[in-house]
């Protein structure tokens, strides 16, 4: 399907590693992909659902020792170690290929290697890569489809040249102990093995558009991010922009695509996703920094999506899409998971494949579907999809949002003093741990910009290239905001309604970038007034409860900085001096 020199000789020699019985060209048509479709029912690989409840989509298990992304399993591969940093799992690239390439050799000689062009981007954006994913799993074919633009145009987008990153993929046998995600960055190249649950094998996503891009950005001058993107149209047709980095399963889906409450509904005001979860962002020629949503689908989490939520997401999955891990209706021929309504299937399939009684089986506190359950499903679907999805330059960024699931220190919302103090804050993140990756769920970590499992080079040079970008952003540069939905109360009962009315807290932002409204200095940045917050309409909000949302406990933020000093501690002479200042200066406000 190429003549591309790069890619043929690459091939070659996957070929001549994995041995396949036979190779299959993605390119992309739909004739292809229906077959592949039908191929994948007839074995069972995939279920097809009900035709008019659920047109063209489809279900699939996961083995149950993979369900989720395995960040113990997954490595940045260097020369040097100092080059993937503290923060990652690291072995020397030669070393690990010797590890890797037993665990690949003939591993296709009985399968079918398919490869898949994908372009990364819209297909003309001077600022899309390339990337061609071999695997032996339709599964990833099917998802890399929606996620991606993939076959020919992917082609044609990189011509002849060698500026792609190259992807193996094996399922293997899904053997937990021989699991490996492993990036090269140097070599753009990415190894994945004996997995087959998405962020470990759809390797456009979190592999490519933010391990091996985040270091791209780093040595090309732009930034990958783990953000979503979102547009507010206010009534006069002005559109602002707002980047927003969370962990993983913080509500990036359901913020991206929120519902505006009625007080800014009747006025007029309209929200577009441009993406929700990542954002690749370079400076226009203004100046500005735009952002661009590589991916052209919606990895979601499924449980605790519903019509309340998230209805822009539940639209959007009910066509042409593919659940992972749910549960299913089976006299429906549907889907069910957790929070989806009130009315698990009597008659129901759990997550593994059992056959169960749904409700005797919710009532027992069993789940069926698996925490960590997601849909595919393509952004075309969804209702409030932006104008500018598609818009080669990606879209200029008024505000970039910081925010993780914090019980008692962060408020609602804040505002950096300036560029360097927000790069600050956004090293400083901190998150309480979700069922996204392996590992327990609920404990606090440190999860820097949101990236901590994502950064494909040291974190301290990120930090770096971070100060660097504000430097040459300038006066143009995006203010940046921390804010925190999460706050609890004695009970352990969240205090902010969240969801679409996070939407008020987005709008004091705006009137920050705008420089409409003043708010208060403390020592962690500038606050909001309570009464700046709009409460028109809410339910068992008021005033004083915002205040209570906006307080800052010196104390807490006190032994919240110690937190950060052992985080900076790890990158030794990597860690910008502007950094350890931030820090330093931090301090003394509080304890002044
Ligand atoms: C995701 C994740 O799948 O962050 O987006 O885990
Ligand atoms: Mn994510």
């Amino acid at each position: 399907m190429t003549e591309n020199r790069y890619v043929k000789a690459w091939l070659d020699e996957v070929v001549a590693l994995v041995k396949p019985k036979q190779i299959v060209w993605i390119d992309g048509s739909e004739e292809q992909l229906a077959a592949l479709r039908d191929e994948a029912i007839s074995t069972g690989e995939m279920e097809a659902l009900d035709s008019e409840k659920l047109p063209g989509c489809l279900l699939h298990r996961t083995a149950p020792n993979d369900v989720a992304r395995v960040e113990g399993r997954t490595y940045i591969c260097t020369k040097n170690q100092v080059d993937a940093g503290p923060m990652n799992n690291w072995m020397e690239t030669g070393e690990m290929k010797k590890k890797l390439i037993p665990l690949y050799d003939g591993v296709m000689a009985d399968r079918t290697m398919y490869i898949i062009p994908y372009c990364m981007g819209p297909i003309g954006s001077p600022f899309s890569k390339v990337g061609i994913e071999v695997t032996d799993s339709i599964y990833v074919v099917l998802n890399m489809d929606i996620m991606t633009r993939i076959g020919k145009k992917a082609l044609e987008q990189l011509g002849d040249s060698n500026d792609f990153v190259r992807g193996l993929h094996s399922k293997a046998n899904v053997e937990e102990e021989n699991r490996y995600i492993v990036q090269f960055p140097e070599e753009n190249s990415i190894w994945s093995v004996n997995s087959a649950y998405g962020g470990n094998v759809l390797l456009g996503k979190k592999c490519f558009a933010l391990r091996i891009a985040s270091y791209q950005g780093y040595k090309e001058g732009w930034m990958a991010e783990h953000m979503l993107i979102l547009g507010i149209e206010a009534p006069n047709g002005e559109t602002s922009y707002i980047t927003a980095a969370f962990p993983s399963a913080c509500g990036k889906t359901n913020l991206a695509m929120l519902i505006p409450p009625e007080v800014y509904a009747k006025q007029g005001y309209k929200v577009w996703t441009v993406g929700d979860d990542i954002a690749w962002m370079h400076i226009g020629d203004d100046g500005r920094l735009y952002a661009m949503n590589p991916e052209a689908g919606f990895f979601g989490v499924a449980p605790g999506t519903n019509q309340k939520s998230n209805p822009n997401a539940l639209a959007t999955t009910r066509r042409n899409t593919i659940f992972t891990n749910v549960a299913k209706d089976v006299d429906q021929n549907t889907v069910w998971w957790e929070g989806l309504d009130k009315n698990p299937p009597e008659h129901a399939v759990e997550w593994t494949g059992k056959p169960v009684n749904g409700k005797e089986w919710v009532a027992e506190g069993k789940k069926l579907a698996h925490p960590n359950s997601r849909f595919t499903a393509p952004a075309v679907n969804c209702p409030c999809l932006s104008k500018e999805f598609e818009n080669p330059n990606g879209v200029p960024v008024s505000a970039i949002v910081f925010g993780g699931r914090r019980a008692k220190t962060a408020p609602l919302v804040y505002q950096s003093f300036d560029w360097a103090h927000g790069v600050f804050v956004g090293s400083a993140m901190a998150s309480e741990t979700t069922a996204a990756a392996t590992g327990a769920v609920g404990v606090v970590r440190r999860d820097p910009m949101a990236m901590r499992p994502f950064c494909g080079y040291n974190m301290g040079d990120y930090f770096g290239h971070w100060l660097e970008m504000g430097k040459k952003l300038g006066d143009k540069a995006p203010k940046i905001f921390n804010v925190n939905w999460f706050r609890t109360d004695e009970e352990g009962h969240f205090i902010w309604p969240g969801f679409g009315d996070n939407m008020r807290v987005l709008m004091w932002i705006l009137a920050r970038c705008r420089g409409e409204v003043d708010a208060v200095e403390t020592a962690i940045g500038y606050l909001p007034k309570a009464e700046d917050i709009n409460l028109e309409g809410i339910d068992g909000v008021d005033v004083e409860t915002v205040r209570g949302l906006l307080s800052v406990d010196s104390q807490l933020w006190l032994e919240d900085a110690a937190g950060v000093e052992e985080l900076y501690a790890m990158f030794g002479g990597r860690l910008p001096a502007e950094l350890a200042k931030q820090l330093a200066d931090q301090k003394a406000r509080l304890s002044r």
